[in-house]
């Protein structure tokens, strides 16, 4: 019934029918006050319909945007480009700080808390999908903890990296 009623919304709205299957839910990311530098973003993919795959991401704030994860290597967690992220036949797929996350590169301005971020995600089956992304602390856990910060996660710098984030810490 959640769906039928979901479904009858995104047509009102003028969505394609496709893309119904598809929801997006919780996005945030976080505020990055560097330009030039990097940003990422979370979200949760609900997926009401076949298995289907997110397989790009587009936003006019940064110059490149790709598709991350981490793996641990050794005790370190890096981050690495992945081409797609699979998301499950009626079920979810998360993407959170410590693990997959939409990264983008280079970022054109500062993200200021507060500010909502069109982010356009593509999916293989269900097309595209444009989620305003708000954008929350630096080092926002997410909207389900009420903004909270990690504590030395906002901004951590890693020396001699030239200004790089630090991966494990950043995301
Ligand atoms: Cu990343």
């Amino acid at each position: 019934m959640k769906k039928l009623v979901l479904a009858a919304a995104l047509l009102m709205l003028g969505a394609p029918a496709f893309a119904a299957d598809i929801q997006i839910s919780e996005p945030f990311m976080r505020a990055a006050p560097v330009v030039g530098g990097n940003g990422a973003a979370f979200l949760v993919i609900n997926n009401h319909g076949a298995a289907d795959r997110l397989i790009g991401a587009e936003a006019a704030i940064s110059k490149t945007v790709e598709i991350h994860t981490h793996i641990k290597d050794g005790d370190v967690f890096k981050m690495r480009k992945v081409d797609s992220i699979a998301v499950p036949m009626h079920g979810s797929t998360e993407l959170k700080p410590g693990g997959d996350h939409v990264m983008f590169i280079g970022l054109n301005e500062a993200l200021k808390e507060g500010a909502k971020v069109p982010v356009t995600l593509t999916f293989e089956k269900a097309g595209k999908i444009t989620v305003d992304v708000p954008v929350m602390a630096a080092g926002a856990m997410g909207p389900g903890a009420g903004g909270a910060v990690m504590p030395g996660a906002g901004g951590a710098m890693m020396p001699g990296a030239g200004g790089a984030m630090m991966p494990g810490m950043k995301h």
